[in-house]
């Protein structure tokens, strides 16, 4: 962060400036304009890369209810897969656990890509909200003060511009400038390592089973997560900082049969492998979420692995809450739910971290190497399918659904 450009004429004024068009910042974006509040959403990608980019696929009924309710699942209702179920395989058996049953919720499959697509429709081509792609180096300044400003290089011209604002909203993911924005000292960082890689896989190929798969396997874990009728997510345990070269496809599919392998499972089906890539798995927790007229929300706030596919639910709830209380601070003067936001989404996001700690162990356990851990691991999974209490309480976490946080 720079101090503020008091001697810099701002060229435009937002009231709100939202640096990062994922699903955190797009929904902010489609909350205000459907309040009439007019903002200014910066993305340092083209609009058919961020359309494009794979990622997440499994929505909480929750977070669906939030996009519905602020008129921005349309798509989703009409297209998504709803999974009641997901299986685990150990000890070369299949346990199926039906969530729905425990529940009466399901899980959304609806690929990232679409998410963030619809997002940019409604917000851009529908509710006429402001967007400029293709950023670059953009920078913040003021954040300490009640005039913070945005700056920012234009890809067409090359020149420098300034926009004033009465709050940014910092929702440019693990890697944007946002977070390193805060002051030192201003905030705590809390991280935690896995000491674990996951090879993430995407095959053009159809699921081979119709629910998520999670294989916990002594050679290490394998994941089964189906997106299409056509494309399938499978992820492979390896050493952190493996090199995907490694992992030619004939390897990729004997490690993935092996470790998913069970007492009558069907074959997986195969295909070419359209994106390959190592994830060194960590979390970090920023805290407070909020400095000045900053206010981060999804990635840049808290980046929880993929192990418990978390972190795109957490990014909705944080932008529902951050959405809400900037139209109630620039519509009504009413500062409760900017004063409340950081503590609200944080309760749910240490909850999602420590749940996301507790299922890697269930799923990295049994490949530890230490034969005390593997048999604490295969007593937690028999657990699941023998105590109706600890099943209960998988489904509320896997879920999202406990009442309060
Ligand atoms: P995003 O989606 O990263 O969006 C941030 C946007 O900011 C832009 N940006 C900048 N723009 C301007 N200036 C800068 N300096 C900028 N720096 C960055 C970026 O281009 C981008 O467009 O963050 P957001 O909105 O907080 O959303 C978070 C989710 O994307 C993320 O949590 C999920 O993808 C995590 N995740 C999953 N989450 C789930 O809920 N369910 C899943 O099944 C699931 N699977 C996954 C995942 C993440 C994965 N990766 C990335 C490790 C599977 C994978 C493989």
């Amino acid at each position: 962060m720079t101090d503020a450009l008091p001697n810099s004429p701002a060229a435009q004024r937002f009231p709100v400036v939202i640096v990062g068009a994922g699903p955190a910042g797009l929904t902010v974006g489609n909350v205000l304009r459907a309040a009439g509040v007019d903002c200014l959403v910066l993305e340092a990608e083209t609009r058919e890369f961020i359309e494009n980019r794979p990622r997440a696929g499994v929505l909480e009924e929750w977070a669906v209810r939030g996009l519905e309710a602020r008129g921005l699942a349309r798509n989703l209702l009409e297209r998504a897969e709803l999974h009641t179920a997901c299986e685990f395989r150990f000890s070369g058996e299949r346990y199926r656990f039906s969530y729905e049953e425990l529940t009466g919720r399901r899980h959304f499959v609806y690929p990232q890509p679409l998410v963030v697509t619809d997002l940019v429709r409604e917000y851009a081509d529908v509710r006429g909200g402001e967007i400029r792609f293709g950023v670059r180096d953009v920078a913040l300044h003021g954040l300490g003060t009640d005039r913070p400003s945005v700056s920012y290089t234009c890809p067409a011209t090359g020149r420098r511009q300034v926009v004033a604002c009465a709050f940014v909203a910092g929702c440019d993911g693990a890697r944007g400038v946002a977070r390193a924005s805060l002051p030192p000292g201003r905030a705590r960082v809390a991280r935690h390592d896995y000491g674990i890689g996951w090879l993430a896989l995407l095959a053009q190929a159809p699921p081979s089973s119709d629910c998520v798969l999670f294989g916990c396997h002594p050679r290490g874990f394998a994941g089964h997560m189906p997106r299409s009728p056509e494309v399938t997510r499978y992820y492979l345990q390896c050493p952190p900082g493996d090199d995907p070269a490694d992992w030619p496809h004939e390897r990729v599919w004997a490690e993935l049969r092996q470790r998913l392998g069970a007492a009558g499972a069907p074959p997986l089906a195969e295909g070419a492998l359209i994106e390959k890539r190592v994830l060194d798995l960590h979390d970090y927790v920023v805290e407070p979420m909020v400095h000045g007229r900053l206010l981060l929300a999804g990635d840049a706030a808290h980046l929880v692995a993929p192990i418990a596919a978390k972190g795109m639910n957490l990014a909705l709830h944080d932008a529902f809450l951050l959405g809400d209380a900037l139209v109630a601070r620039l519509t009504e003067g009413d500062d409760s739910g900017l004063a409340g936001y950081s503590e609200a989404c944080l309760r749910r996001v240490w909850d999602y971290q420590e749940f996301s700690q507790w299922l890697s162990e269930v799923f990295h356990g049994t490949a530890s190497g230490d034969p005390f851990r593997a048999g604490t691991t295969v007593a937690r999974l028999r657990r699941l399918f023998t105590s109706p209490t600890a099943a209960a309480a998988f489904a509320e976490q896997y879920l999202g659904t406990a009442v309060r946080y």
